[in-house]
């Protein structure tokens, strides 16, 4: 490692100071809910990372709103989230995909930020050994009237700042504080606790050559999604693109950021609304890739233009490769 790396390493905790200069009449406050969402990550980085020596596997013996079996992992995360979101006072309301309801901060901790998140996403592959990871999506609340639901129901352009956590290989956080300001990505050096920025500025590849789509639902796809993945395999339309789907949605998502092409989890007979939570998967997710120059579409309409209705909604999704994306939306919405 080069002494310059030693001695002046650009941490997120750095970066995310810079960047408060670029926020007219800053306060600091978005500056510290940042650092604590990076000290939660860091603890979930810990034990997801020590789960199986520390049996943290299992399940926790209840289930979340979703109805899924919660493993300890989850349980761990989401208070993680909500106690160092909660300890910050720089927040007034928070949604967590592990909570049926709107959590509303106690009037004498309270910030002026709301923040939606999923602690743990994909943690039905805990067991497995397979990428998992933390997504976040930061609104300011606006207006003085009491704090209430209303305030997580946004449409994504009025976010302020989005990211996500991947505990793969390594740890790495991928943040974007909107307007054009881009996605920045950071990798954490456990020798020194910090996270160190390592992608400057990522910007999603035009095309890609790769589709990432759960093929077992194919039987209940629509006929565009169904086109859509024809002309994937077909020579016809160009050299085949590869398959890649992990299931797990950070980590499928990130690999679309970094390799380009095109992630869809789309409605489908079973499932209208697809599986894919709006506030706390879809909207942070598309906020990244518009800001890495990419697209991100309910197949008819752009993500961030969506207005919730309820803080636990799902919404269809594909997202990735300007060009990868625009070829579905066009077969949604065939020129007449
Ligand atoms: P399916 C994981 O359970 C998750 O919520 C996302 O992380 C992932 O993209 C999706 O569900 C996978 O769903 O139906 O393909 O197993």
């Amino acid at each position: 490692m080069s002494g310059i790396l030693e001695t002046d390493c650009l941490t997120l905790t750095r970066f995310v100071l810079a960047q408060q200069a670029t926020f007219p009449g800053a306060t600091g406050e978005l500056t510290q809910l940042l650092n604590s969402i990076q000290t939660a990550v860091k603890a979930i980085s810990s034990a997801v990372r020590k789960a199986g020596l520390a049996q943290l596997y299992g399940m926790a013996g209840n289930t979340n709103v979703q109805g899924e079996d919660q493993k300890k992992l989850d349980v761990l995360a989401n208070e993680l989230f909500i106690n160092m979101l909660k300890s910050s006072f720089t927040t007034c309301a928070l949604v967590s995909e592990e909570n049926d309801d709107i959590i509303l901060i106690e009037p004498n901790k309270r910030g002026k930020y709301i923040v939606c998140f999923d602690p743990l996403d994909g943690s039905s592959n805990i067991d497995s050994n397979i990428d998992i990871g933390s997504i976040f999506a930061i609104y300011k609340k606006t207006d003085t009237a009491d704090v209430s639901e209303k305030d997580a129901l946004k449409p994504g352009r009025e976010v302020v700042a989005a990211g996500y956590a991947l505990y793969g290989s390594a740890t790495v956080m991928m943040l974007s504080l909107g307007k054009g300001r881009g996605v920045n990505g950071f990798m954490l050096d456990p020798s020194i606790g910090e996270f160190l920025l390592t992608d400057q500025n990522i910007k999603v590849p035009e095309k890609g050559k790769i589709y990432s789509i759960n093929e077992g639902y194919s039987y209940l796809w629509d006929d565009a999604v169904t086109e859509y993945v024809r002309r994937k395999k077909d020579p016809k339309f160009g050299k085949p693109y590869s398959l890649r789907y992990v299931g797990s949605m950070v980590a499928d998502v990130h690999r679309t950021l970094k390799y380009g092409g095109s992630f869809i989890y789309p409605a489908n007979k079973e499932s209208p609304k697809g599986k894919l939570r709006l506030l706390y998967e879809c909207i942070p997710m598309a906020f990244l890739m518009e800001e890495a120059g990419g697209l991100a579409t309910t197949g008819r309409q752009k993500i961030l233009d969506v207005v919730p209705t309820s803080i636990h909604q799902r919404c269809p999704i594909v997202l990735g490769s300007k060009q990868d994306v625009q070829e579905l939306v066009d077969l949604y919405n065939p020129k007449v």
